[in-house]
C-alpha cells in the first residue's frame, strides 16, 4: 500500500487521543504500542474487507487448515512488512523520537503452539497470502499459551503466559458468527416418517463458541486470509439458576490452556473436548458459510471447501462432517462418505508410536455419543466394505475400533483422499514401513510434502543486515521468490561478497553477544564459532549427543590447556514438556556443565556454553541470524523434518547433522562440502531394531573417551547433578540408549573436527556459507503451500 510519513503521522497522533486520550510525548510503550498496531490495523482491515468480498463473489474454493496449535510470533513487524510500509512506519516513528524495534519488542509472542507443528502451520497462513491461495486456519484461541521458562538453580521452572493481559489488537471477535458445541448426554435415533433414522438428544452439555478472527496479510499484494480463533463461553441464553458452578469452569477451561507436550499425547478429557470443540465449532462456519454464499446443494461442497486435518488432532472432522451431511442435510450415509473423503486431507508428522493419538472407546462414547455412533459405522461399513477384497489381515491391521480405542490416525487416513509425510524420508518411511498397510489399501492417497518456511520472518524481518547485503549483491527480486537467491552462487569467488556477508553475521553475533551478557551474565567472543542447538528437547532430537562432545572438548582443554582449538561457543534453547522428567534432567545438566566450564579458568574463552531461557519465536528470531553452525543431530528416521534446518541454512549457517528428516534434501541442494553429515543411516538404525544387536553398554567399556564422559555424569566431576546425573548415565548405558547416542558418537567428533578444519579457513567458509543461502530456495513455504494447494486441495492463486 502507498503510504506518507506525513500521513502515517498525522493517524498515529489522532489514534493517541482518541484511544488513549494522550500524545507522542507523554504516552508510555504500551499505548504507543496499541496506537501504532491500531493504527495497521485500519490499514489492512480496508483491503481484507474488499477480498473478502472478492472471495464471497468470485466463489473460488478455499482450503481451511484445522490446527490445535498455531505459533505466529509477533505480528507487528510482519504486518508492517507484508504491508510495504515498514521503512516508512520507522522512518516516521523515528522523527517522533520512537524506537520501532523497541516497541515491536513488547508485543507479546503469540505462542499458542508447542514447536514445529505449531509453526509450520503459521508459516503456512503467511505464505498462503503472500502467493493469493485462499487458505484460513481454524484453532483455539487459548487464553494461556505456551509456559515462559524459567531457569532456577539450572532447573526448568514454568510460568503461565496471559498473552492476552494488554488486549490483543489484531483480531477481532465476531459475536454475531459464534455456534453451539454440545457434548455428552444421550442419543438415540428415531425414524422420522420416511424410513431414515434421525438421531434425538437429551441432556447434553451446551458451550458457545465464539470466533476470533485475525488477518493474515499477503506481502504486497491484496489477499488477506483468515486465522479463526475459537474462545469457549457459556450461552447467554441459559439459565445460570439451574447450572452450577463446576459447569461454568469447565466451560471455560475448554480454551484455557494448550497442552504443553509435543511428543506424547495425554489421554485427558479435557484434550478430547478441546479438539471436538474446535472442529465442530469450525465446521459449522465453514458449512454456513457455504450456504450463505453459494445456491448449489450442499452435495457440491467438495467444489468449494477443502479441509485439512493437521495432525491427529483435529482428525474429527471425519465423524463431524459426516454428522453434519447425514443428520443435518439428511444426505444419504454413501453420498455423504464420499464427499467428505474428497473434501478432507490429512497431514502426519510423526512416526514415533507414543505421540499417536488413541482414545478409549468409552470416553469418546460419553462424550461425544452421536459422534461414536458414527465412527462405528464408518468402521462396520468399511470392514464390511474390504474384508472380501483385502483379507482379515490388512482389515484388521487398519481398522479405526480396535482394542477398546478410536485409533485418530486411521480415522484420518480412512476419512480422507491425501494422507502426506512432511520430508522426502519421512513420506517413504510411512508408505514403506510405518503406514504400510493403509498404502497396500490406498496407495493413491500417500504423497510427500517437504516442509518450508515463511523466509520473510526469518530473513527479512529477522536478519535486515544480510538482507541488505543480499539487495546490494543481486537485487531486490529474491525478496518475493526465494529461488532468485541462486544468483548470488555468481559471486562464490567475490571476495568483497563474501566479506560483507560475513560482516553481517558478525553484527548479528554482537547483538547476540549483548543480549547473552545482559540475560545469561556470560561474556562470549564474538569470534568463537557460534554453534546452536534450539529445538524442543527431547530425548531423539539427541541434544545429549552436543552436550558428550562438549563434554570431550572440555577434557581436551584440561588434559591440555595449551591447546590449539578454534573458540566455541554452544548455545541452546529448548523447553522440555513440564511432565517429561528426562528432558528436564538433560536441561539441569546442561546448566550445570554451562557453570562448570564457563567459570573454568583453563578454558579462557576457548569454550563457552550458554542455555537461553524461554526459546520460542522471538528468541529464534534473534539467534539463528547469529549462527555459523546449526546441531540437527536427531536418530536418523526420527526426526519427520525438521524446519529450524531450513531457518539456519536461508541465514548462512552450515548444518551438522544426520541423514534424517529434511537434512537429506538440505544437503543435496547445499552440494557437497556445505555441510557436515555424520552418523547412522535410516537403514542402518533399523537393521539393528531387527536384530536386536545394539550394545550401549560395550562402547562405553570399549571406548576410553565415552567412559571418562560418562563417569563425569556419576563420579561429581560435574557438580550439582547427584541425581539428574546417574539418570543419564543409566539411559546410556544400562537402558541402552534408545537413541543411539553412543553409536554415532565417534563419528560426531569426527564431523565436528571437520567443522573446525573449515572454520579456520575463513574464505572457505564464507563460500560454504554463501552456497547455503543461494540454495535455499526450495524450502520456501511458498513452495509448499503451492504444493498443497495444486496437488491436495485443488485450490488456485488470485491472479
Ligand atoms: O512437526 C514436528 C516434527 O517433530 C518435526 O520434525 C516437523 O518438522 C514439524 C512440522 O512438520 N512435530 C511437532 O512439532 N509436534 C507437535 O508439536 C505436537 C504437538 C502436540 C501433540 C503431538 C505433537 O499432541
Amino acid at each position: 500500500m502507498k503510504l506518507t510519513k506525513k500521513q502515517f503521522k498525522q493517524d498515529f497522533e489522532k489514534r493517541l487521543t482518541t484511544k488513549f486520550a494522550t500524545d507522542v510525548e507523554k504516552a508510555g510503550p504500551q499505548e504507543t504500542l496499541a496506537a501504532v498496531s491500531s493504527v495497521i490495523k485500519a490499514y489492512y482491515s480496508k483491503i481484507w474487507q474488499e477480498d473478502n468480498e472478492y472471495k464471497d463473489e468470485t466463489k473460488k474454493k478455499q482450503a481451511y487448515y484445522f490446527s490445535i496449535e498455531f505459533l505466529p510470533g509477533k505480528m507487528l513487524k510482519s504486518n508492517l512488512l507484508n504491508l510495504g510500509i515498514l521503512d516508512t512506519v520507522r522512518e516516521s516513528l523515528s522523527d517522533l523520537g520512537i524506537d520501532l524495534d523497541a516497541i515491536a519488542q513488547i508485543e507479546p509472542d503469540m505462542a499458542i503452539g508447542n514447536g514445529g507443528l505449531g509453526r509450520l502451520g503459521s508459516c503456512f497462513l503467511d505464505s498462503a497470502a503472500s502467493t493469493g491461495i485462499p487458505l484460513n486456519g481454524n484453532g483455539i484461541r487459548y487464553s494461556y499459551g505456551l509456559f515462559k521458562q524459567k531457569i532456577v538453580d539450572g532447573y526448568q521452572v514454568e510460568l503461565p503466559d496471559s498473552w492476552l493481559d494488554n488486549g490483543n489488537p489484531w483480531e477481532i471477535r465476531r459475536a454475531d458468527k459464534a455456534v453451539e458445541v454440545h457434548f455428552g448426554g444421550e442419543v438415540w435415533l428415531e425414524d422420522d416418517g420416511t424410513g431414515r433414522l434421525m438421531p434425538h438428544y437429551r441432556n447434553q452439555e451446551r458451550v458457545l463458541a465464539v470466533p476470533y478472527d485475525t488477518p493474515m496479510v499477503g506481502f504486497e499484494n491484496t489477499t488477506v486470509n483468515n486465522m479463526c480463533l475459537w474462545r469457549s463461553e457459556v450461552p447467554k441464553d441459559l439459565d445460570l439458576r439451574f447450572q452450577n458452578l463446576e459447569y461454568m469452569r469447565q466451560t471455560a477451561m475448554l480454551s484455557a490452556e494448550l497442552y504443553p507436550d509435543d511428543s506424547n499425547y495425554d489421554g485427558r478429557l479435557l484434550r478430547l473436548k478441546q479438539e471436538y470443540f474446535f472442529v465442530s465449532a469450525g465446521l459449522q462456519r465453514v458449512i454456513n458459510h457455504f450456504k450463505n454464499i453459494n445456491k448449489v446443494p450442499v452435495t457440491h461442497i467438495a467444489d468449494f471447501i477443502s479441509i485439512h486435518i493437521n495432525d491427529t488432532h483435529p482428525a474429527l472432522c471425519v465423524p463431524e462432517f459426516m454428522r453434519i451431511l447425514v443428520d443435518e442435510f439428511g444426505i444419504e450415509w454413501e453420498r455423504a462418505w464420499n464427499i467428505t473423503v474428497k473434501v478432507m486431507s490429512y497431514t502426519n508428522h510423526t512416526i514415533l508410536s507414543e505421540a499417536l493419538e488413541k482414545w478409549p472407546e468409552e470416553m469418546v462414547k460419553n462424550l461425544l455419543p452421536r459422534i461414536y455412533q458414527i465412527i462405528l459405522e464408518i468402521d462396520r461399513r468399511r470392514t464390511a466394505d474390504l474384508l472380501p477384497k483385502v483379507g482379515a489381515k490388512l482389515v484388521h491391521s487398519t481398522r479405526i475400533v480396535k482394542d477398546g480405542q478410536i485409533h485418530m490416525a486411521n480415522l484420518a487416513i480412512i476419512g480422507s483422499h491425501s494422507t502426506n509425510g512432511v520430508a522426502k524420508l519421512h513420506s517413504d518411511l510411512l508408505k514403506d514401513v510405518e503406514l504400510h498397510d493403509f498404502y497396500l489399501i490406498y496407495p493413491e492417497r500417500f504423497n510427500n510434502k517437504t516442509n518450508g518456511i515463511a523466509d520473510r520472518r526469518w530473513s527479512q524481518i529477522a536478519n535486515e543486515r544480510l538482507s541488505g547485503v543480499l539487495d546490494e549483491t543481486i537485487g531486490k527480486s529474491w525478496r518475493h521468490n526465494l529461488n532468485e537467491l541462486k544468483l548470488l552462487e555468481a559471486y562464490k569467488n567475490d571476495e568483497n561478497t563474501l566479506e560483507r556477508l560475513q560482516a553481517a553475521n558478525f553484527d548479528n553475533k554482537l547483538r547476540l553477544a549483548e543480549y547473552i551478557q545482559e540475560h545469561n551474565g556470560i561474556t562470549v567472543n564474538p569470534e568463537a564459532i557460534f554453534d546452536v542447538q534450539v529445538k524442543r528437547l527431547h530425548a531423539y532430537k539427541r541434544q545429549l549427543l552436543n552436550v558428550l562432545h562438549i563434554l570431550k572438548l572440555y577434557f581436551d582443554i584440561k588434559d591440555n590447556p595449551e591447546i590449539e582449538m578454534v573458540p566455541r561457543v554452544f548455545i541452546f534453547g529448548a523447553k522440555a514438556a513440564p511432565g517429561y522428567h528426562y528432558a528436564k534432567s538433560i536441561i539441569k545438566c546442561i546448566n550445570e556443565i554451562a557453570n562448570m566450564v564457563n567459570n573454568d579458568k583453563d578454558v579462557a574463552d576457548k569454550l563457552k556454553v550458554v542455555f537461553m531461557e524461554n526459546y520460542n519465536v522471538s528468541l529464534a528470531e534473534i539467534i539463528i541470524p547469529a549462527a555459523n553452525v546449526g546441531e540437527q543431530i536427531s536418530l536418523a528416521s526420527k526426526e519427520a523434518s525438521g524446519t529450524s534446518n531450513m531457518k539456519f541454512m536461508l541465514n548462512g549457517a552450515l548444518t551438522i547433522g544426520t541423514l534424517d528428516g529434511a537434512n537429506i534434501e538440505i544437503f543435496e541442494v547445499a552440494g557437497k562440502g556445505n555441510y557436515f553429515k555424520f552418523g547412522l543411516t535410516k537403514d542402518e538404525v533399523y537393521e539393528y531394531y531387527r536384530n536386536g544387536n545394539y550394545n550401549a553398554h560395550d562402547i562405553y567399556e570399549q571406548n576410553p573417551i565415552v567412559h571418562r564422559i560418562l563417569d563425569a555424569f556419576i563420579d561429581g566431576t560435574i557438580p550439582n547433578i547427584s541425581a539428574e546425573g546417574p539418570e543419564v548415565f543409566d539411559s546410556l548405558t544400562t537402558y541402552n540408549d534408545e537413541y543411539f547416542v553412543l553409536r554415532d558418537f565417534n563419528d560426531y567428533v569426527r564431523a565436528q573436527k571437520d567443522l573446525e578444519r573449515l572454520y579456520k579457513n575463513k574464505n572457505a567458509w564464507a563460500q560454504a556459507s554463501l552456497m547455503n543461502i543461494a540454495n535455499v530456495g526450495k524450502f520456501s513455504s511458498d513452495r509448499t503451500i503451492k504444493e498443497y494447494a495444486d496437488d491436495i486441495w485443488h485450490v488456485h492463486e488470485k491472479k
